[in-house]
């Protein structure tokens, strides 16, 4: 059996599986958690990331405005269900004016890295990419340089440092938001240059067939990192958002062990059906409870709301076969 290597988290929100459920993950029955007006300003609260935070969970949200400037509050809990999202977007920090020039972030990452935790996101510079930030207490963040070159998406950090550096998966891409899009893995000694650029998985066929891009923080087990990723189809009604798993090798992550040919989760439920991109589940952030096995995965849906859903180690390595 597969151990997650990692905290434990006794306050993970969590919901045992319904009886009858015959899928790897099932939804929290009080989905959506957080409302598309969740805050006076906001259009739409839901590709975000949640950590837990002093005992209790912090996170950045995607919210867009109701101008629909898509941008990225901070905002606090003490059950990682029921949210105090800033009415505010985050002021980043820097001795740079270029760094914080803001056209537009979306779809956040945050990730534990040896005391300090990491934001990454799309950041509009000359066309999306990747964002890069830090916070100790997500009321001061702090903005360095976007770690790659436009264009490119979904920008996701490793819990710890592999051989020696901080690694990122991002999603590299052409000028356009375009019908491809495949998972490269990169190395920096700082967080701020990025090499050792490297091939990770390409887009297949089905569910996965138009573009993937890597989901929550990988979570490492003893046999290796739990990848959860979103992929596209393009049906004649436009894009369909789903998720599935993989599994990376722990010290050469470029490196896939197993893939899931089938979707863990996609759009079925009305309100990852129904908003205004219709049939998105797109998730960022995914919770662990190390002794149990337990991993609770927070989605955008239908780009509108966000909702919960839950799995185990056990069901992810049932699943991946
Ligand atoms: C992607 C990103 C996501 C969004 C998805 C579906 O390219 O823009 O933020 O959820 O499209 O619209």
């Amino acid at each position: 059996m597969a151990r997650i290597i990692g905290e434990e988290l006794p306050n993970l929100p969590w919901q045992e599986k319904p009886k009858g459920c015959i899928d790897y993950i099932w939804r929290f029955s009080e989905n959506p958690i957080i409302p598309r007006n969740a805050i006076p300003c906001s259009n739409s609260v839901f590709n975000s990331a949640i950590v837990p935070f002093e005992g209790k969970f912090a996170g950045v949200f995607r919210c867009d405005d109701r101008s629909r400037l898509m941008n990225i509050y901070s905002g606090f809990s003490d059950d990682g269900i029921h949210w105090n999202i800033s009415h505010d977007p985050i002021i980043m920090a820097s001795g740079d004016p270029e760094i914080i020039r803001l056209e537009y972030r979306y779809d956040p990452r945050v990730c534990l890295v040896d005391g300090k935790y990491y934001v990454n996101w799309c950041n509009g510079y000359h066309g999306p990419t990747i964002g890069a930030a830090w916070t100790y207490d997500f009321k001061t963040f702090h903005q360095l340089e976007n770690a790659f070159l436009p264009y490119n998406r979904n920008g996701v950090m490793f819990p710890r440092k592999i051989n020696g550096s901080f690694a990122m998966l991002s999603r590299p891409s052409d000028t356009g938001h375009t019908a491809f899009g495949d998972i490269f893995y990169s190395e920096s000694p700082d967080y701020v240059y990025w090499g050792k650029h490297r091939h990770v998985m390409s887009r297949t066929d089905g569910w996965q067939a138009t573009k993937i891009g890597a989901g929550p923080i990988p979570i490492e087990t003893d046999e290796g990192w739990i990848l959860i990723y979103h992929g596209v189809l393009t049906s004649c009604n436009g894009y369909v958002y789903s998720f599935g798993a993989a599994l990376l090798d722990l010290e050469k992550p470029w490196q896939v062990l197993k893939r899931s040919k089938n979707y863990l989760l996609s759009p079925q439920a009305i309100y990852e059906c129904v908003g205004d991109v219709p049939n998105v589940a797109f998730p960022c952030a995914a919770l662990t409870d190390a002794p149990s096995g337990r991993i609770s995965i927070y989605y955008g849906c239908a780009d509108t709301v966000t909702g919960l859903c839950f799995t185990t180690v056990d069901e992810i390595m049932a699943f991946l076969g």
